[in-house]
């Protein structure tokens, strides 16, 4: 078995969404420390510009989006169920809404209140977000984005009102995690006026120690050179599933196709080797690393023939 790489950041919330579940998997991982703004010239290159953080390498297959990593991490690990039996889809939709709904609005409600955050991050996520995330704009906005943070967790709250360990039920499961993530942040990096602000309750104050608790599982450092070299040292698989859906939007197998996030980043270009219900795989090549697959989820993704050929 190839190890199990993290590229990651410590102050990363979807990181931090990851770095649980391999703890609640019992999955032993390696650790890669990225920079928190590009340029990342390790990785980039492995990863045909996917520029998301985080990415679960595992030998040359390399996992974007957390959507995907958890259902991964899932298969990796033999203790816990990140998708309890007959809930998958429920803990799938449940992190799908809180995420789109409370990320980045906990983000910049946090940013808000820290002041001091390097202008390099600021003018690098700009153009992404089309908002300013310097803290001198945000902080004026605060009731905007506190107001729509707390009316997600009512929600949250209406979900644990009735006791419950967990969303699910009795044990955490990937709803739990993908919910944790954003409050995780504002609350390790607001203060106490963020803390003191954000309508934590009686309810959701329990359930947050407890998925806090989890932990991140047994981990080890490595550098991103160690990564490459876990990288050229294997194979990437021959994917061959292949659902005939796909025939519909006119992709076929072996194809040059663009895959690109459907809320904003940019496209990643390479040869279309699976298409499932749950996910696409393209074929990447780069002199730094050999040929890698990447595996993306189809939920937040479109796959787009490229209609001239890459040079
Ligand atoms: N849908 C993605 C979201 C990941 C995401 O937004 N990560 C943040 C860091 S926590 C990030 O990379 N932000 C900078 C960027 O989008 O370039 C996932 O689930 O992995």
């Amino acid at each position: 078995m190839s190890q199990i790489i993290l590229h990651h950041y410590p102050l990363s919330p979807y990181s931090e969404k990851v770095r649980l579940a391999l703890g609640l998997k019992g999955v032993s991982w390696n650790s890669v420390e990225i920079p928190v703004w590009t340029p990342r010239p390790k990785l980039t290159p492995m990863t045909g510009g996917y520029r998301k953080t985080p990415i679960l390498q595992v030998g040359a297959e390399f996992y974007c989006d957390t959507l995907l990593i958890l259902r991964v991490v899932e298969r990796l690990g033999r203790s816990g169920s990140l998708y309890p039996k007959g809930q998958e889809a429920l803990a799938k939709a449940f992190g799908w809404w809180i995420e789109k709904g409370s990320f980045f609005n906990a983000v910049c409600l946090t940013i808000g209140n820290m002041p001091g955050l390097p202008q390099e991050l600021i003018d690098e996520r700009r153009p992404l977000f089309r908002v300013n995330i310097d803290p001198k704009e945000l902080a004026p906005k605060r009731a905007l984005y506190l107001q729509r943070v707390d009316a997600h967790l009512a929600w949250l709250a209406e979900a644990l009102a009735d006791g419950r360990r967990f969303i699910l039920g009795s044990e955490p499961s990937a709803a739990d995690l993908s919910t944790f993530h954003p409050i995780w942040f504002a609350r390790q990096n607001g203060g106490t006026e963020v803390n003191e602000l954000i309508a934590f309750g009686s309810v959701i104050n329990p359930w947050y120690k407890r998925v806090a608790e989890i932990g991140h599982g047994k981990f080890s450092a490595m550098t991103e050179d160690q990564a490459i070299e876990a990288a050229m040292a294997s194979e990437p698989s021959e994917p061959e599933e292949w659902w005939p859906e796909a025939q519909h939007i006119g992709l076929k197998r072996g194809d040059q196709v663009s895959v690109t996030p459907d809320d904003y980043g940019n496209p990643v270009h390479g040869k279309l080797l699976s298409w499932t219900a749950d996910e696409v795989v393209i074929r990447h090549e780069d002199s730094s690393v050999g040929k890698v697959n990447l595996h993306f989820p189809r939920v937040g993704f479109d796959t787009a023939r490229d209609e001239k050929p890459r040079v």
